[in-house]
């Protein structure tokens, strides 16, 4: 800084770019809990929102309703996709926009559907379906409280908050090739200018406890935002979630929007350390209900993401 002075001060006045005007900083919402908690209890009670269900629909329907009730500017994009086993899919990521005007813009994402069956190793009902409250509910109750902070709140900032459809509709088991994750494919083929400068994906963020070790793409594809989101929350007092540690790699939506838009994008997710798979152990089970749901991980989740978006805003992250 003193150095750029003494470098300055050689020149004449007239060359010297203006200084830009003082961003004053904007204070950081308070995100409530509560109401993302009711966010995600109001998706579980329509049903699993499995893609071509009815509850789907309806699901659909409110989500853009609450967005538009919260002052963002929506957009449906539908899409026509195929499943690993042949099934015709008609899908919609919807993308809710705030200050479309800025160029300057940040994502938020995480996806709404849930997953058509309950394949998971550790269900032994083969009736069981799975509710999606932590995978598929909570990310979407979280950024749904986000928008609604937003629409009483504006930062200095584009935020484009997108829900990806038809991400849980993979093959199970390893070798899917691309079946994960179809909405987000299709977003980051077609994303339109302005591109966000860099995406915060939320994947399961309800559960009690929650372990947000470092996903490896992130890390690989990210690292200067993982750095930023990370420290700030530690400096937040939620270091117990979000925890130095590195943790797996995740064909997540967040690696199709790195790997296709070329956007920056970490995904925050629960990787514990003790379950005994790669997830939560309610993950495709019949399990994932609103008995695993804890209000304070979805606000560790929400605060951190509401304090990014303003910080990043002031120029301070
Ligand atoms: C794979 O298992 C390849 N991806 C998991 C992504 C996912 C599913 N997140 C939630 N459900
Ligand atoms: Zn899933």
């Amino acid at each position: 800084m003193l150095a750029a002075c003494a470098n300055d001060a050689k020149q004449p006045i007239e060359d010297m770019a203006p200084a830009p005007p003082p961003r004053e900083a904007k204070p950081v919402p308070k995100f409530d809990r509560d109401s993302a908690y009711a966010y995600v209890e109001q998706q579980v009670a329509f049903g699993p929102r499995v893609v071509n269900s009815e509850a789907h629909a309806r699901t659909r329907k409110w989500l853009v309703d609450k967005l538009e009730s919260f002052g963002a500017e929506v957009r449906e994009q539908n899409f026509e996709a195929v499943a690993f086993d042949g099934t015709p899919l008609s899908a919609t990521n919807i993308i809710a926009r705030y200050s479309p005007e800025l160029e300057d813009r940040i994502l938020l994402s995480a996806h709404w559907d849930t997953r058509p069956f309950a394949d998971s190793d550790l269900e032994d009902d083969p009736n069981a379906v799975v509710n999606g409250a932590d995978d598929g509910g909570s990310g979407v109750g979280v950024l749904l409280e986000v928008a609604r902070q937003l629409g009483m709140n504006k930062p200095d900032i584009g935020v484009d908050i997108v829900l990806f459809d038809a991400e849980d509709y993979g093959k199970s088991g390893g070798g899917g090739g691309n079946s994960w994750g179809l909405g987000s494919q299709y977003y980051a083929k077609n994303v339109q200018a302005p591109k966000p400068r860099f995406g915060i994906l939320l994947d399961m963020v309800g559960a009690r406890d929650a372990n947000f070790a470092v996903e490896s793409y992130s890390e690989k594809y990210a690292p200067t935002i993982v750095g930023k989101v990370w420290r700030l929350a530690n400096s937040m007092g939620y270091g117990s979630y979000y925890v130095n540690e590195r943790g797996g790699a995740v064909i997540d939506d967040h690696y199709y929007v790195n790997t296709i838009a070329n956007i920056p994008t970490i995904d925050i997710i629960n990787l514990p350390k003790d379950a005994e798979g790669q997830f939560v152990d309610h993950w495709h089970t019949g399990n994932d209900n609103m008995d695993v749901i804890d209000k304070r991980t979805l606000r560790a989740a929400g605060q951190v993401v509401l304090a990014t978006v303003f910080r990043e805003a002031a120029g301070t992250l």
